[in-house]
C-alpha cells in the first residue's frame, strides 16, 4: 500500500526539481532546485532553468506535511556567481551542514561552490569563490562510512562536461557520439574541510556486461546527468539520468571510484524532459526523491519533487520504478 504523500507532489506553492534527499537527527530533508516561472524558450542548453536561490524542504517522517523552510541561499549572496543555480545537494560533517551546488560564474561557465550553517535548512554562507579545478553541474557527495567525502559531478550539454575535455574549458569541444566513449560522470574527494578538492577530477567508466566502456551512442545506458551514489551491502550504486532518453538507471562498482558495471533501469521517463533523484534508507527503507513536470501540466523547467518506495533485492537488483502505475 502506497504512503498518501507518495508520488504526489511534496510542496504546490514553488516548483522544486532535483531533489538531494537526507536523513539528518533523525529528520527528512530535500535540497532541491527551485525552478523558477520563466518565459524562456525551450534549448538544449538548459537556458529555460533560470533558477535563483534554494529552498530547503523538510518532514518529520514520510507522511508528514513537507514544509519549505524559506530561501537558504541566493545568488546575489554568492560573489561568483552570476546564474543559473541548479540541483544542489548537502553533507553533514562534524556537526555542520555544507550545500554544494552547481552556478554559472560571470563569464557563464558552471563550477561547484560551497556554503556552510550550523542548520541543516541554512541560511548558508558561501565562501567566496567556487572549489578551484570545479567545473559543469549536479554534484553529488557521498560521505563513506568512514568519514571521507566523494562527490561526483557532471552533466552533458548545457551542463558544460563535453567542453572541458582537454582539461581546460572550450565551448566549441567535441561531443563524443557513435561508437566513440561515453564521458562518464566526474569524481574528486572533498577536503574534511569541504572547501577544496584533495584529489585531481577524474572521469568515471560505466562499463557494459562485457567490459567494454559504453559507447556516446548508447543512449539507453550512457551517462547524461544527476549522479547519485548509494551504499548497500558494502557495495557503491552509481545511478544517474541518461538525459535524450530520459531513463534514472544504475551501475554496481566494489570501490567509490569505480569502474562501475551497468545493471539496468531504476526508472521509466516521467513526464517532462529531466529527470533526476536521490537515493536515501529512511527506517530501514529504500526510498527514490524525484521529480516530473505534474504540477505545471509538463512545463519543462517547472518541475514537482516527489518519492516513492524503492525496491532493492538482496543482490542490491533494483526494481524497475513505472511512475504512473
Ligand atoms: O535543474 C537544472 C538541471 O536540469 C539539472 O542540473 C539537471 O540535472 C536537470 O534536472
Amino acid at each position: 500500500m502506497r504512503k498518501p504523500n507518495e508520488r504526489k507532489p511534496l510542496v504546490k506553492h514553488i516548483y522544486t526539481a532535483d531533489p538531494s534527499a537526507h536523513v539528518f537527527n533523525g529528520k527528512i530533508y530535500i535540497y532541491p532546485s527551485h525552478d523558477l516561472e520563466r518565459d524562456v524558450p525551450d534549448d538544449d542548453n538548459g537556458d529555460q532553468y533560470m533558477m535563483e536561490d534554494y529552498h530547503i524542504l523538510s518532514m518529520d517522517d514520510l507522511d508528514s506535511e513537507c514544509v519549505d523552510n524559506g530561501c537558504a541561499l541566493h545568488q546575489d549572496d554568492v560573489p561568483w556567481v552570476k546564474n543559473q543555480m541548479w540541483a544542489p545537494d548537502a553533507v553533514c560533517v562534524n556537526g555542520k551542514y555544507y550545500l554544494v551546488f552547481p552556478a554559472k560564474d560571470k563569464d557563464g561557465v558552471f563550477h561547484i561552490g560551497v556554503a556552510s550553517s550550523d542548520s541543516p535548512v541554512g541560511p548558508f554562507k558561501p565562501q567566496d569563490n567556487y572549489i578551484e579545478g570545479s567545473y559543469s553541474i549536479d554534484p553529488a557527495v557521498l560521505q563513506d562510512d568512514d568519514g571521507r567525502l566523494y562527490c561526483y559531478y557532471g552533466g552533458l550539454w548545457g551542463g558544460q562536461l563535453e567542453m572541458w575535455q582537454s582539461g581546460s574549458f572550450d565551448p566549441d569541444a567535441h561531443r563524443p557520439e557513435g561508437d566513440e566513449e561515453a564521458i562518464g560522470p566526474m569524481f574528486a574527494e572533498f577536503a574534511p574541510s569541504m572547501d577544496k578538492f584533495i584529489t585531481e577530477p577524474k572521469h568515471l567508466q560505466i562499463l557494459d556486461e562485457n567490459g567494454a566502456p559504453l559507447k556516446a551512442g548508447d543512449e539507453d545506458r550512457r551517462y547524461f546527468e544527476g549522479p547519485w551514489m548509494h551504499k548497500f551491502n558494502g557495495k557503491y550504486y552509481l545511478s544517474y539520468s541518461t538525459g535524450t532518453t530520459h531513463y534514472i538507471c544504475y551501475a554496481e562498482g566494489t570501490s567509490p571510484e569505480g569502474p562501475f558495471t551497468y545493471k539496468g533501469r531504476i526508472m521509466e521517463p516521467v513526464l517532462g524532459w529531466t529527470t533526476h533523484h536521490s537515493i536515501v534508507q529512511i527506517d530501514g527503507e529504500w526510498y527514490l526523491f524525484y521529480h516530473d513536470c505534474e504540477l505545471s501540466g509538463g512545463v519543462t523547467h517547472e518541475r514537482c519533487v516527489k518519492y516513492t518506495k524503492l525496491d532493492i533485492a538482496q543482490d542490491g537488483t533494483i526494481k524497475t520504478i513505472q511512475p504512473y502505475e
